[in-house]
């Protein structure tokens, strides 16, 4: 709970690629219905995004873009802190702490750093303690909610359990105990050409994914060209029909109508219909989110602004909480 009396939330993207409609529908349309009722923090985690290999000059430019991009997408920094994560040095403070208390064996049993090692040659170690620093972002702010797309469960059983080692080793009750909230409808968007993976924003193919900032003309074709079986009949079968019902769950969400209602309308009506209308959708969703963020676009020096407010915001929970590890852990917390 926060000073504020409202609960703590806190979420974050890493920053690879533009947004894409997965990351739209999975999380950020969900942060943004919480940003009333909560005290939320959302953040660009440019950290993580370090795991890969970065140019420079694209990363700092791709920071500004994204931090638009959630701006345009709705999320208000005067009722959220919008924050990007390295203007945080708290961050890797705290995650050095707690990667000294975490086992290899349970990163080594992470599903996500199994399938991003898989796919690269010269594995690096911050590939591997991805998701300690990730306990360390939700920790830092003692946040009790931490809303995510499915694809995130397992960091965040890992996030609970490094809670109770720190316990362990040091006693209970100074770090909160997050939840993490997979909403449901659209909690997985899948790959358009795959629909066996999820559609994901550093996909090398980029027919797989819809990124919020695409042209029309990439969205229409995009979506036309996503793979689908070759039956005819429009029925929601995530197993049979795996394509299909992704598209269905992304009309879904963004028609704000059920799956069911989608079905009956396109009765009798070819697959291409549905494409065509779904690709409409997404234009007309996208539309009023691309202006904005043209217009934020063009000037930086306000979206730096906008990122030194987040960062103070952020302090002033950050800097109480590593000034409370710092004294239980035996550091000697630094003058302010
Ligand atoms: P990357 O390709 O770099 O792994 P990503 O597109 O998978 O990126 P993340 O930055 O890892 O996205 O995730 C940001 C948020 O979006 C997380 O809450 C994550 O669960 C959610 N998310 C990511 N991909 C999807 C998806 N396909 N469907 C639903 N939610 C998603
Ligand atoms: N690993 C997350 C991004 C992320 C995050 C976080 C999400 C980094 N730190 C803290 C929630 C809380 C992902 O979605 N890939």
């Amino acid at each position: 709970m926060s000073e504020t009396g409202k609960k703590v939330i806190l979420s974050g993207s890493t920053v690879t690629g533009d947004l894409t409609l997965g990351n739209y529908i999975g999380a950020i349309n969900n942060w943004k219905k919480l940003q009333e009722d909560y005290n939320c923090h959302y953040f660009i985690a440019d950290l993580h995004a370090l795991t890969v290999a970065q140019d420079p000059l694209a990363l700092r430019e791709r920071c500004f873009s994204f931090f638009a991009q959630y701006l345009a997408l709705g999320l208000d920094p005067n009722k959220n802190t919008i924050f990007v994560q390295s203007q945080m040095p708290e961050h890797a403070e705290l995650a050095w702490i707690l990667t000294c208390l975490t086992p290899m064996g349970n990163l080594n049993r992470m599903t996500q750093f199994k399938e991003k090692s898989a796919n690269t040659k010269n594995i690096n170690a911050g590939l591997f303690t991805y998701p300690v620093l990730m306990a360390a972002d939700i920790l830092l702010y003692q946040a009790d909610m931490v809303p995510v797309g499915d694809d995130q469960r397992q960091h965040m059983e890992l996030c609970r359990d490094i809670v109770v080692w720190f316990e362990n080793r040091y006693g209970e009750g100074h770090l909160k105990m997050p939840d993490a909230f997979i909403g449901k409808s659209g909690a997985r968007i899948m790959a358009l050409q795959d629909p066996t993976k999820k559609m994901s924003k550093s996909d090398e193919n980029d027919k797989n994914f819809v990124s919020i900032i695409d042209s029309p003309k990439k969205i229409l074709k995009k979506i036309k060209s996503a793979q689908t079986d070759s039956d005819t009949v429009v029925t929601y079968d995530p197993e049979k029909k795996a394509g299909l019902a992704n598209l269905l769950t992304i009309y879904s969400v963004l028609g704000e109508k059920s799956v069911e209602d989608i079905c009956k309308d396109y009765e009798g009506k070819m697959y291409g219909h549905l494409k065509a209308d779904l690709a409409d959708l997404v234009v007309e969703t996208l539309k009023p989110v691309q202006e904005n963020y043209t217009d934020l676009m063009k000037n930086k020096d306000h979206l730096e602004d906008l990122m030194a407010l987040g960062a103070s915001k952020a302090r002033v929970r950050a800097s109480q909480t590593l000034k409370m590890v710092y004294e239980i852990t035996g550091l000697i917390p630094r003058r302010s």
